[in-house]
Order: C-alpha cells, then structure tokens, then sequence
C-alpha cells in the first residue's frame, strides 16, 4: 500500500474511467446499429460479437502472460543472470497455430455473411431504385409506379431490394438502425437488400449519405419509415396517384339544390370554388405515418435561417389556385415534376407530387410546413449551403451567383400562393 501509492492510484483513475463510460453505454442512442432491427444488422452484429469475445479471450490471455512474467521474472537484488533462450520451435510453432485457428474460426462466419449479404436478393423482394443527388435521395419503387424523394416507406417482413445509382458524385446510402452501407458509384448500380423485421409495426429512423459528396454532404439525409404491409401498400397506392388537392375543400359544401333549379355555382370564377370544383369531397390521401407518433430523433432541428419566412398573416392569404397558376409559368417546372400538373415535368430536383404528405424537406434538413417552405422558396441557397436550387425571392441575395435577384423573382404575395399550392399537394 504505501510503496506503490502512486501507480494504484493510477489504476483506480483508470477503472473510474472505464466504469463511467460503460455506464454512457447504457444511454439512448436512437441512431444505433446494434438495434437488430434487420437480419442484415443481426448478422453483423453476430460477427462483431464473435470478434469481440475472441479478441476479448485473446486479450486477457496475453495480459494475464505478461504481468505474470514481469512480476514473476522481476529483476531483484543480488539475483544472477536468467537463463538465455534462443529460439524455441516448440513454442514458435505453437504461438503461429493458435492465431492460424483463432482465424479460421473468425473468418468462416465472415465470409459466410459476406456471400449472404452479397447474394441476390430472396424472390418476392420490393425493388426500390435509390438515386443519390447532391443533396438529396430519389426513390422510385417500379413495381408500384411511385416516384418519391428524401422519405423511404417500407413494408414490415418484406425484403426491400435496393438498386443504387447517382447522378453526379459518389454517395453512400446507409440507415444505421436496419444495417447495410453501400456506395452509390457513378455509371454502375450496386445492390443491397434487408429485410425488416416483421414484428416492426412502425418506426421512423434516420438515414444519411455516409460518402462526402461536397458542400451539402452533412445535410443529405433521409428518413426511413418502415410500417405494416396494409398501411405500405395504402401508402404506395396514394402515392402512385397524381397530384390532387387532398385537404378539406376550401369552400364550404354546396347547399343541397332547391328543386328544378341547377345546383349553385355560387362565385364560379373565383379562385377558391374552382379549387373546391377539383376537390373529391373525401379525398383518400393514404397511409402517411403519423406526425404525433414521429420521435424526437427524426424532428429537425436545423435553426431557420432569420429574416427569411414570411409572417403568418402573408402566408395566410395564400391561395392554392394562383400558387398553382404562378408555379405552372416559373421556373420551378423546369427542374420539378407534379403528376397531374402536365406543365410540371422537370426531373433536376425532387418530385414534388404529394409533397404535402412527407413530413420534411431539402432531404431531412427542415420540417416541411409553410414557414419553411416559404423561406426554401424565397433562398434555397441560404438554407443549405450550395444548393442547386436557385435562390428565388425578389430582391434575394443569391450567395452563389452573389447576385440580388430582380428580374424574374417571386414578390411574398406570390410565394405564399405557391406554398399555399405546395400545402394542398397531399
Ligand atoms: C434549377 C432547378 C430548380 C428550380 C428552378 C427550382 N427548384 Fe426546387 N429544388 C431543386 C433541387 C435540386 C432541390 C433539392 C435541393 C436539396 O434538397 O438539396 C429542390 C427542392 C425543392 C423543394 C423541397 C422538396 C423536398 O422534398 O425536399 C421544394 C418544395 C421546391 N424545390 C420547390 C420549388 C419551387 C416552388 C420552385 C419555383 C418557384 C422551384 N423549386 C424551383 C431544383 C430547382
Ligand atoms: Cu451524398
């Protein structure tokens, strides 16, 4: 005790250490990949606990070895000179073996995940095409027909086959609570398929490009909503749809028709009753995952950039019709495609069709509601660094033209229409 005061001391500090940061372990970490979530994230995680437990073994072996010869072996007053050993075969041939067979027990399960996980994906897999932009996801989902961005919807117990591409620079498409990260390579498709579990009724994660990609890089995320097969394919059927006006009618209900007169057409030719005109009664706007049941992980946080939204009473005089009619003559249809909007078929930037029903954007980087919107709309550019999106709000400095916008910009009155528009796009 008192001859070796301080290196025990020491050791305690280190064993204060350690048995802190275990105890951080037993924290929340939402974004874990030790969740199991998958047979994909179970498999590898079954080898990272082989590995775990044989370099555990190992470890101790070699340690309790070492400090048994230190301590035994110690230089001590007046003692002669150890015996010298050189080279011993026995002992060479068995210290070569034993990693050799400690090995091979490490590498057959390995390798054995690695052809699994590279096979082909099992019959009945839902093939989902993932394209990596800078900065955001596009899935498209051919055996339904739907064309999305930036939100993945998943059925439970289905192997979901993912074929990924890009569009310019390399990607990576990972989501760390169901397992798997791929590159997407530019002129060549990579595979990788899970299957999430099927006692998953429905959770929202967080995914992410994991391969910098330039300025957005760290803003090119993604969520994943994995949910019952039944609401998956009310989810899909919607999506495939076009564009309709999915919330309640703007106008209040027509009163029923007095008889022998035709049914009023009360305010025909203003904007409100013609969007009411369009409006099935009940429009079936399909599974979306529900808002109140999202964690807090998958919320942005980013901080709105200040000076940017428009004030609610702007957005409040917003009409959906003249935002439809604004958007269909500006630049947006250049670089956006609305089903059912046949003016609207750019492909540069994400389909916006049923905009309305995802519950972010610019790739999970801001909640998607009006404010946002409005600011997106207004300067993409100062909301995320180096947007292709162009900066469109008159009187806007635009950081990568660094230029103000004039000619061509959209006043507030106008963006609010266009969001108006946007919101009714469920
Ligand atoms: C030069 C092409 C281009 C033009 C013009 C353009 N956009 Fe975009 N837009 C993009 C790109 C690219 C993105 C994706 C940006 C990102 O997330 O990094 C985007 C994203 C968006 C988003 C977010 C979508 C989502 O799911 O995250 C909305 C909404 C949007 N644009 C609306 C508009 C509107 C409205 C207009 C016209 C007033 C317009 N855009 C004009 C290219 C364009
Ligand atoms: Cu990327």
């Amino acid at each position: 005790m008192t001859r070796f005061p301080r290196p025990r001391l020491r050791a305690g500090a280190l064993l204060a250490i350690l048995a802190v940061s275990l105890a951080a372990c037993g924290g929340q970490y939402p974004n874990s990949t030790f969740l199991h979530w998958s047979e994909f994230a179970s498999d590898i995680d079954f080898l990272w606990d082989r590995l775990l437990l044989w370099g555990t073994i190992v470890f101790v072996l070699v340690e309790a070895v070492l400090i048994y010869t230190i301590f035994r072996f110690r230089a001590r007053p007046g003692a002669a000179e150890p015996k010298q050993t050189h080279g011993n075969t026995t002992l060479e041939i068995t210290w070569t073996v034993i990693p050799a067979i400690i090995l091979v027990f490490i590498a057959i399960p390995t390798i054995r995940t690695v052809f699994k996980t590279q096979a082909k994906a099992p019959a009945g897999a839902i093939e989902v095409e993932v394209i990596g932009h800078q900065w955001w996801w596009e899935f498209r989902y051919p055996q339904y027909g739907v064309v999305t961005a930036n939100e993945l919807y998943l059925p439970a117990g289905r192997t979901a086959s993912f074929a990924l591409k890009t569009k310019d620079v390399l990607h990576s498409f990972w989501i760390p609570n169901f397992g798997g990260k791929r590159d997407l390579i530019s002129n060549r498709t990579n595979y990788l398929w899970f299957t999430p579990n099927d006692t998953i009724t429905a959770v929202a994660s967080n995914g992410q490009c994991a391969e910098y990609c330039g300025d957005s890089h760290a803003n090119m995320k993604f969520r994943v909503y994995v949910v019952k097969a039944a609401d998956f394919e009310s989810w899909a059927a919607h999506q495939k749809g076009e564009a309709v006006f999915g919330v309640a009618p703007v106008a209040a209900p027509a009163p029923a028709a007095a008889p022998g007169k035709a049914p009023a057409r009360k305010g025909a030719a203003s904007g409100e009753v013609a969007l009411a005109d369009t409006t099935p009664a009940a429009a079936p706007t399909g599974y979306v995952f529900p808002a109140d049941k999202l964690p807090a992980h998958v919320i942005p946080q980013t901080p709105l950039p200040a000076g940017l939204a428009l004030d609610d009473a702007t957005l409040a005089k917003g009409n959906a019709d003249s935002g439809k009619a604004i958007y269909s003559r500006s630049t947006c249809i250049g670089c956006h495609a609305i089903s059912g909007n046949p003016m609207s078929m750019g492909i540069i930037g994400p389909n916006l069709t049923h905009l309305a029903s995802r519950h972010t954007m610019a790739a999970g980087l801001y909640p998607n509601d009006a404010k946002h919107l409005s600011a997106w709309i207004k300067n993409a550019r100062a909301m995320k660094p180096g947007s292709l999106m162009p900066t469109l709000g008159m009187e806007m400095w635009d950081p990568m033209m660094k230029m103000k916008v004039t000619t061509g910009g959209l006043t507030d009155a106008q963006i609010a229409d266009v969001v108006a528009y946007l919101r009714a796009l469920k």
